[in-house]
């Protein structure tokens, strides 16, 4: 049987696009850069293949078809029209669990980054501002501190057990209280914010989340209060956050995600305590390989006649 062919949605790492092309017949991008063969293949096309930010709308879905799958090499997959792949029948995947850890560590690392102050500390170091000024101003503790965790799912727990090991409390908000695990659970992510000294956001992006870290939000954190953001840019109000960082409404943030990417909202390079990072939670090489991996697993199961590994929840 011909290998079948496959749209290549985003501009895939070789680790991603190297065994999707020993696999199927590959179009990259093909709808984007010339439409005209893309409408000569576009009957063709059974699957499609894009990273976690990847757009696969109703309109693409619409001009294809034949198409039997999206795979996502992502956990995220607010960019797929889930709803208009339940209604045609298209099986939508992602990679959940492969990157836990990573996020979970780049979580860590931006509150230790902004509360410590990592990235000025070094910069005071190069410039020989510590020969000239001495020490540094004194920063702030993170361990013991009181951890809020907006969105408690698997990512959001391997977090949580970090931040055990720094001696935090841990509190969260969630769709509903998790009877099984010890931390406090609060009805919104304004209430939880007024109980913490860090704010950590890792809840799915999408319509449900847009905007849900607002100024309201912000205020309540308070002047002491870090935000930090490894989810996706859309649940953050980026607008109130440069005003909340500016007018010292909050302490500082840490974010890894932005509401258009790659293009944060440029008053935020100019603020001091606030630490950027370019999207890059579960970018190491060790767990984007094991991302590639299952989603190319995926796309394999399905078109040998196998249930993919790792449907969305919609399509489970
Ligand atoms: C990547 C992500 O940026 O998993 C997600 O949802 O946002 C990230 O891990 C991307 O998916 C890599 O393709």
């Amino acid at each position: 049987m011909s290998r079948p062919h496959i749209l290549v949605v985003s501009k895939p790492p070789p680790l991603f696009l190297e065994p999707l092309k020993d696999a199927f017949i590959v179009h990259e991008r093909l709808q984007e850069t010339d439409p005209e063969a893309f409408a000569k293949v576009a009957p063709l096309i059974r699957g499609v293949a894009g990273g976690g930010e990847s757009t696969v709308s109703a309109a693409l879905m619409g001009q294809l078809p034949a198409l039997e799958m999206v795979s996502i090499m992502g956990v995220g997959y607010d960019g797929v029209d889930v709803a208009m792949a339940l209604k045609r029948g298209i099986m939508v995947t992602h990679t959940p669990n492969v990157l836990n850890d990573e996020v979970a560590d780049l979580a860590l690392g931006l509150m230790l980054s902004v509360a410590r102050r990592i990235p000025q500390a070094d910069q005071y170091v190069r410039t020989g501002r510590w020969g000239s000024e001495g020490a540094m101003p004194l920063a702030r503790k993170m361990s013991g501190a009181r951890l809020g965790i907006v969105g408690l799912g698997r990512i959001g727990q391997a977090i949580a057990d970090r931040a055990v090991a720094f001696g935090m409390s841990i509190a969260y908000t969630a769709r509903s209280a998790k009877a099984d695990l010890p931390y406090s659970f609060y009805p919104d992510a304004k209430a939880l914010a007024a109980a913490v000294d860090f704010l950590v956001v890792i809840t799915p992006g999408g319509a449900g989340t847009f905007h849900m870290i607002n100024a309201d939000v912000l205020q309540a954190l308070g002047p002491q209060g870090y935000l930090i953001n490894v989810a996706r840019g859309s649940v953050v109000d980026e607008a109130a956050l440069v005003d909340a960082l500016q007018k010292g409404v909050i302490a500082g943030a840490g974010l890894d995600v932005f509401e258009k990417e790659p293009y944060p909202l440029e008053a935020l390079f100019k603020l001091d305590n606030v630490v950027l990072a370019p999207h890059m939670g579960s970018a190491t090489a060790q767990t984007r390989q094991a991302m590639a991996d299952l989603a190319v697993a995926n796309l394999q199961a399905h078109f040998s006649g196998q249930p993919p590994i790792s449907p969305v929840p919609e399509c489970s």
